[in-house]
């Protein structure tokens, strides 16, 4: 039986999860659900905000679905983001979320892209120092191993889904040495694909072409800060951060989620959108071959996308529950 594990996390991250496995439970997934816990409550309580039973229990499962954690912005000793630290610990080194026009009213059309992210190193590799209130520094590690598996996991991707071009996002005319290396590893691999149109952008203007002509884009190849800033201005075109999704590959297992935060500013309230989790579990559902399933539970939200409900950041006045029952009712 697959066996799928549930890491609810803070704040609204509870309410999606809970969300998703009432949708799971309802689409009748052959599949057996363990639950373990991360984030800022856990930390609280435990003094660790990723323990161990549950990097065992992601280890241990065919999948994960993750939901959302608070980091603190303020200094907190012994405390750093669990997901963060999870992706490094696992080697879930293929961060990848996709951005498709949504079946909305006045959505964009014509965009369908993808952010391809390294997740294990660049800036959030965690070394950083601070000496007293003067100064600090992070180190930026970029390895040509991680570059070349990140840009490879790109290339395999566009040739089985079909997309002909890949934009590699760097600032090497600055950041010299460090997007030097990844610019250059990700020309050389690219070399080898004859059949994907290459080309390099830097990442401001990246954004500002994420901003002002998404179309233009197909698959987008990058390092790890560059790509968590990226997929934020992009998931605008697929709806906002309510409908965002993402996958963390590694090597043996991957972990789904959607791509916002804990969004304290509206926990608590039931009015959270539900979709992004669920296009997350779509892609869970794919990635444990439970092919059929994911397609039922796609073409749900898809329906739901079209006709509504809709909660409050798809200007509607719908709850989370409402959404799940759209949803349910749709199988
Ligand atoms: P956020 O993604 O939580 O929220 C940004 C904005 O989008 C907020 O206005 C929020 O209300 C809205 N929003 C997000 N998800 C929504 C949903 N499903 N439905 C409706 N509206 C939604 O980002 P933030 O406010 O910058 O960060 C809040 C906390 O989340 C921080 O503690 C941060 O560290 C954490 N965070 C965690 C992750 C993760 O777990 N992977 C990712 C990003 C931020
Ligand atoms: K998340
Ligand atoms: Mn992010």
């Amino acid at each position: 039986m697959t066996r799928l594990c549930l890491i609810a996390g803070d704040g609204i991250g509870r309410e999606v999860v809970q969300a998703a496995r009432q949708v799971l439970e309802a689409l009748a997934v052959p599949a057996e659900f363990v639950e373990a816990e991360a984030g800022w409550e856990t930390f609280q309580r435990t003094g660790n905000a990723l323990p161990e039973q549950t990097l065992a229990a992601v280890q241990a499962a065919n999948s994960t679905l993750f939901g959302a954690v608070s980091s603190p912005s303020q200094r907190v000793a012994g405390y750093r983001s669990p997901i963060v630290g999870m992706r490094k610990a696992i080697d879930l080194y293929a961060c990848v979320r996709p951005v498709q026009t949504p079946p909305l009213a006045n959505a964009r059309a014509g965009v369908n892209l993808v952010v391809v992210r390294e997740n294990t190193e660049g800036l959030y590799s965690g070394q950083e120092t601070r000496e007293g209130d003067e100064r600090a520094t992070a180190q930026r590690i970029i390895t040509r191993q991680a570059s070349e598996r990140i840009v490879q996991w790109a290339v395999q991707y566009a040739q089985r889904t079909g997309r002909r071009k890949i934009t590699v996002v760097h600032k090497a005319n600055v950041l010299r040495e460090t997007c030097g290396l990844f610019r250059e590893t990700a020309l050389r691999v690219l070399s080898d694909a004859p059949d994907l149109q290459v080309e390099e952008m830097l990442v401001d203007n990246a954004a500002y072409q994420l901003a002002r002509a998404p179309e233009r884009f197909e698959v987008l190849v990058t390092t790890n800060l560059f790509g968590d800033i990226l997929s934020d201005v992009a998931s605008v075109w697929g709806g906002g951060l309510g409908l965002a999704a993402s996958a963390n590959y590694g090597t043996r297992t991957a972990v789904f989620e959607p791509v916002h935060g804990s969004a304290p500013d509206i926990a608590g309230q039931g009015i959270a959108n539900p979709l992004a989790t669920l296009s997350a579990s779509v892609l869970m559902l794919e990635f444990v071959g439970l092919n059929s399933y994911a397609e039922r539970l796609q073409t749900a939200i898809q329906a739901v996308l079209a006709n509504g409900p809709y909660t409050p950041d798809l200007a509607g006045a719908a709850t989370t529950a409402e959404v799940v029952q759209a949803v349910i009712d749709q199988f």
